[in-house]
């Protein structure tokens, strides 16, 4: 690998946003080939789940392998709503679904409350509801939302938890015979994502510890977005960004990343908040991570400022 020539890091500067710039010149520091983003769509049987049932004898959900997917422990996977299902006598209008991950292959019968002997907890906590006939409960402490109307999200991006090899996907119901898909379009779309890491040993300052957030897949030339928020209003943000963590004692805190990029003058709102749209860039290679954190000049803060959690970006 060879250092970009001072050329190529002008035109990584020439962008609009201070983000960008940042991210650009990573990008140039890399000159590496980007990796493909692993994607796949799987179709799924409306009538299918891996949860306890009563009165009934679906089809069980069916167990997707993580390998051939180009899944492993640690990546970050984007599960995201493809058609609809129909969930009785209504529409085929309904997409909610939700999933297990799990070390194996095994789902047991639907009289069982655990049918799945593997389960592995990941993602945000689920209560599954109980059975429509017998009100029995189905609930189990390792599955997680996929899509929820009444929640409001149609996608999730969870971390495959460690020993995960394969992955149930099914319908969100209480009673699945009913169910249908007239025109067989309901699955699940599973992209390999990047991943973003709160790092947390931010410091606290007027308006508490001010927290910073990524949202984007972190796939080449996908848009990102990072957010600040609980800072202190109306003051002076500087960002810092490393290709390494550095975990510093700095100012009564402690600096995540090893401060090769500096972006100051960064304005908080009136409400302490901050958000820095961007593009990442194309050319990482695989597993390329940005570490990244914000600091605040906040009389509240030790020594005259604060600092946002630290954050890892990683490329899927
Ligand atoms: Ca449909
Ligand atoms: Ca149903
Ligand atoms: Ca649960």
């Amino acid at each position: 690998m060879r250092l970009p020539r001072a050329a190529g890091l002008t035109s990584c500067l020439d962008t609009i946003m201070p983000i960008d710039r940042c991210l650009r010149l990573a990008a140039c520091a890399a000159l590496m080939s980007a990796p493909i983003a692993a994607q796949a769509i799987v179709p799924l049987d409306a009538k299918s789940t891996f949860v306890h049932v009563a009165s009934e004898s679906p089809p069980g959900a069916v167990p997707l392998a993580l390998t051939p997917l180009g899944l492993q422990a640690g990546d970050c996977v984007r599960l995201r709503l493809v058609g609809d299902f129909d969930q009785g006598p209504s529409a085929d209008t309904v997409g909610d679904m939700w999933g297990v991950f799990s070390a194996n292959a095994t789902l047991l019968a639907g009289s069982q409350l655990h049918r799945v002997p593997g389960a592995i907890d990941a993602g945000a906590e689920l209560v599954t509801p109980a059975t429509f006939f017998g009100g029995q409960p189905t609930d189990v402490p390792e599955d997680f939302g996929i899509v929820s109307a009444a929640e409001g999200y149609e996608e999730v991006t969870v971390e495959v938890p460690a020993g995960a090899q394969f992955l149930f996907v099914a319908p969100a119901d209480s009673y699945y015979s009913d169910n249908s898909d007239p025109d067989g379009d309901f699955g699940v779309e599973i992209t390999h994502v990047g991943c973003w890491k709160d790092l947390g040993l931010g410091l606290a300052g007027v308006n508490g510890v001010p927290q910073l957030a990524g949202t984007g897949t972190l796939l080449a030339g996908d848009a990102l977005t990072l957010a600040l928020s609980d800072a202190r209003p109306l003051a002076s943000a500087v960002l810092i960004l490393g290709l390494s963590a550095a975990n510093l004692p700095f100012k009564g805190g402690t600096l995540v990343p090893a401060p090769q990029v500096l972006i100051a003058g960064l304005p908080t709102d009136g409400a302490g908040a901050l958000v820095l749209p961007g593009t990442w860039p194309a050319g990482l290679p695989s597993g390329f991570t940005l570490w990244l954190q914000m600091w605040i000049a906040d009389a509240a803060g030790p020594h005259g400022f604060s600092a946002s959690n630290g954050l890892s970006a990683s490329t899927p």
